[in-house]
């Protein structure tokens, strides 16, 4: 049987589906677990296994050593149509134990019982220490050729496209945390260039906390929940958290970029991402430049406000993921620029005055243009979660030629870790031998056995230099595009535990970026320090923060103060005279809304025809529909996604009113808590209640026909982003339009300049 082909008796159960109800569900809201529609019977007729879902992608079926099968990435999983053990041997069942009679004791000898069970024990491996939650996909990076001028690299050779595997995620919290807290993102690449893999592992900041890798255990200790009764999860609202960054105030710079809004991204595909540390490239001629790596995201940055990143924590944990492979089912594929910013590789190190090795500081895009070198599409997820996103390990050692590490301390002390901590998480030293890993270029080493090896190597001589195999393998030179460990001299200096000087100054880009910021994103982050701050526990660590943000600006520092009911401190070091950064701002442009969802409140008895016709635009329009009813399944043709119960305003980027549904049935608190509201309104009161929180959010909202009278009972019509229009078509065009601004700003009033 063609294994890539669904088996008759599933095509045929598909096909007894009414007509209707397929029709209807043409073109279909992204989401459905499976490749094909269950039936209600259980079947039975044996098959092989249903293809991948369209979109899914697979690591390429590689051999360990990094040579093309050919073989089609669904063999790197099951096959065939029957039930087997580990061995290959079918099975007549799985459900009982090989007992001693029906009543009788189990059957030390069931290798069956034991196989499955041991497996399973086994199921689990460490999650990282950071980073632990996390979603991937697979995609394509396209080079412009940009950057040929400076550096080597094959990949990055005008028009070359190389295979990529991208993992997002969050830094603090455990797996099974919660995707919309407030914290950084790690947006890590690999790139299976065929010059070997290059992992480009950023952030979606570009500063870090930390000047020096030997402290990084002690800021993860800090912001990871408390020891002794384990919480708070993946949150740094906690003393441990503010004790060590008040005291080690080089912390400063990354803490405010956690308190904006960069702290809670609406996707990760309105993320940008930085490899953070400064980067030495080099050329065919051996000439060197210092650069910093950028990604810019098609859809703008973009980002949650905190109530609703705190209402999905609870509403949809699994916001980001969802999001991610959402986009990617629905055929908005996630893109972005890679840039590069290039500074002379003088022996300072050093650009307008800032330390390039110091991962504490920025270079402002106006000093130094990003300059675009190439594109990434994420266009496919993964077809198993633990097997590529759980085992994908990243290293920054994994660089190709044309590429080159700096001596900044915090990038050395990774060159260590990375490695080191897959020896535990992946189980030994053959990760790389994983299928996710597997590097897409000739791999010949002289690494040899340990657990899980999977290549077969042959010959006797894993050493150098050897004659019995031949002399291989050989040193590779230039010619053969070899990797240059490019030779910076290392000025004559004693060994000492100690940082530059340069590095002493924790203030004067924390107040740039603070200036660089709109009222709004002011606001917000005053809000978050205020927030963060209010949840700790003791006096003096809110004093001592406050002592910090007084060195970074005082209007922050007393709005903060007074939020918290504490005085606010005068500044301990003179304040930084800089020039802001407008680019650090995400308010002001307009970009695509690619993917986003616009949720349309429709009301049985209203103008359904009308909410098809938006429906199928909304798809046209490259964005997700999703109908919002009093019950599920069908409102005449038209397949519900959420009830005014399951579906909750901050899951939709916009929303549309078809008309003014009258409370339904399950409309009483007692059933609902958001049904608060009941009583004498004649609109479902959880359909005020979404208009309310999306009027708060700054979102778009649209009405026509009877929907107009939901906005006058929500008492928001006629103000801001709020579009009362004479048909669905007219409403989407105009809420379309405001999404492009990614909120409806003006309906935040700052009261800060
Ligand atoms: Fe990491 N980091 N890190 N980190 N990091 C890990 O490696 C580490 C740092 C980043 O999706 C770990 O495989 C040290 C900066 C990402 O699999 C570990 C230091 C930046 C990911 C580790 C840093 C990052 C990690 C845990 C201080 C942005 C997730 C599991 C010098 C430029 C990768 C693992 C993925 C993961 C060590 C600082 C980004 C423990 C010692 C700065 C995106 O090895």
């Amino acid at each position: 049987m063609d294994s890539s082909k669904p088996a008759e008796a599933v095509k045929n159960a598909v096909k007894t589906a009414s007509g209707k109800i397929a029709d209807a569900l043409t073109p279909e809201v992204p989401g459905a677990p499976g490749s094909a529609p269950p039936t209600v019977e259980e079947p039975t007729t044996p098959h092989d296994p249903l293809p991948p879902k369209p979109e899914q992608g697979a690591p390429q079926t590689r051999t360990p050593t990094g040579a093309e099968t050919g073989a089609p990435a669904t063999a790197n999983g099951q096959q065939g149509a029957y039930l087997t053990t580990a061995q290959g041997a079918r099975l007549r069942d799985t459900d009982h134990s090989l007992k001693a009679g029906p009543r009788g004791p189990v059957l030390l000898q069931d290798h069956h019982l034991r196989e499955k069970i041991t497996h399973f024990d086994h199921e689990r491996i460490p999650e990282r220490v950071v980073h632990a939650r996390g979603a991937g996909a697979h995609g394509v990076f396209t080079a412009y050729g940009t950057a040929e001028a400076v550096t080597r690299a094959g990949f990055l050779m005008k028009g070359r496209e190389t295979e990529v595997f991208v993992r997002f995620s969050t830094v603090l919290g455990s797996r099974g945390s919660a995707d919309t807290v407030r914290d950084t993102r790690g947006f890590a690449t690999k790139f299976y260039t065929d010059e070997g893999t290059f992992d480009l592992v950023g952030n979606n900041m570009p500063v870090f906390f930390i000047q020096d890798a030997i402290k990084f255990p002690d800021i993860i200790h800090a912001g990871k929940p408390h020891p002794d009764r384990e919480i708070p999860q993946a949150q740094s609202a906690h003393d441990t958290f503010w004790d060590f960054v008040s005291l080690h105030t080089e912390a400063q710079h990354h803490t405010i970029w956690n308190m904006s809004d960069r702290g809670i991204p609406r996707s990760y595909r309105t993320m940008e991402g930085f490899g953070v540390h400064t980067f030495r490239l080099v050329n065919e001629a051996g000439e060197t430049v210092l650069a910093k790596f950028h990604w810019k995201p098609k859809l703008g940055v973009h980002s949650l406000t905190w109530e609703e990143a705190q209402l999905l924590g609870g509403m949809d944990p699994d916001f980001h993921r969802r999001d991610l492979y959402d986009a990617i089912e629905a055929g908005a594929y996630p893109e972005w620029e890679l840039g590069i910013q290039v500074f002379p590789d003088t022996p300072e190190e050093t650009f307008a005055g800032i330390d390039l090795l110091d991962p504490t500081k920025i270079v402002p895009e106006e000093l130094a243009e990003v300059q675009p070198i190439g594109r990434l599409v994420l266009n496919r997820t993964p077809t198993n979660f633990f097997a590529e996103t759980e085992q994908v390990a990243f290293h920054l050692g994994h660089l190709p030629p044309g590429i080159d590490v700096t001596n900044d301390p915090l990038l050395q002390g990774r060159l260590f870790s990375y490695v080191d901590t897959q020896l535990t998480r992946l189980g030994g030293p053959n990760f790389s031998q994983i299928p996710i890993n597997r590097p897409h270029a000739a791999v010949n080493d002289m690494l040899r056995d340990g657990f899980h090896q999977h290549a077969v190597h042959a010959g006797v001589a894993p050493y150098r230099p050897n004659s019995l195999d031949g002399g291989n393998p050989f040193p590779a030179g230039d010619a053969e595009h070899a990797f240059v460990d490019v030779p910076v001299g290392v000025a004559q200096a004693p060994k000492v535990r100690a940082n530059p000087t340069s590095f002493d100054d924790h203030y004067s880009q924390v107040r740039l970026f603070w200036l660089s910021m709109s009222p709004v994103e002011k606001e917000h982050i005053i809000r978050a320090y205020t927030f963060e701050l209010g949840k700790c526990y003791h006096q003096a660590i809110k004093e001592r923060q406050l002592q910090s943000l007084a060195n970074i600006d005082p209007v922050l520092c007393e709005q903060v103060a007074t939020g918290l009911g504490l005085p606010a401190p005068q500044p301990t070091v003179p304040l930084a005279d800089v020039t802001p950064s407008p680019a650090l701002s995400q308010v002001g442009g307009e970009w695509p809304s690619d993917g986003r969802t616009v949720g349309i409140v429709v009301d049985p008895d209203g103008d359904l025809d009308g909410v098809d016709e938006v429906r199928r635009a909304v798809f046209e329009a490259g964005m997700v529909p999703l109908l919002i009813a009093p019950h599920g399944g069908m409102v005449a043709d038209l397949p519900v996604q959420r009830t005014f119960a399951t579906g909750r305003s901050v899951e939709f980027d916009a929303v549309l009113l078809a008309g003014a549904p009258a409370p339904a049935p399950d409309a009483v608190p007692a059933r609902d808590d958001k049904a608060g509201r009941a009583g004498a309104a004649a609109v479902d009161p959880r359909v005020l209640l979404l208009v309310e929180e999306c009027w708060r959010h700054a979102k778009a909202i649209g009405a026509w026909g009877a929907g107009g009278t939901v906005l006058e009972q929500a008492g928001v019509a006629g103000t801001p982003g709020v579009v009362t229009a004479s048909s669905g078509a007219e409403a989407l065009t105009a809420v379309q339009q405001l999404m492009a601004a990614h909120r409806v700003w003006e309906r935040f009033p700052a009261s800060v300049a």
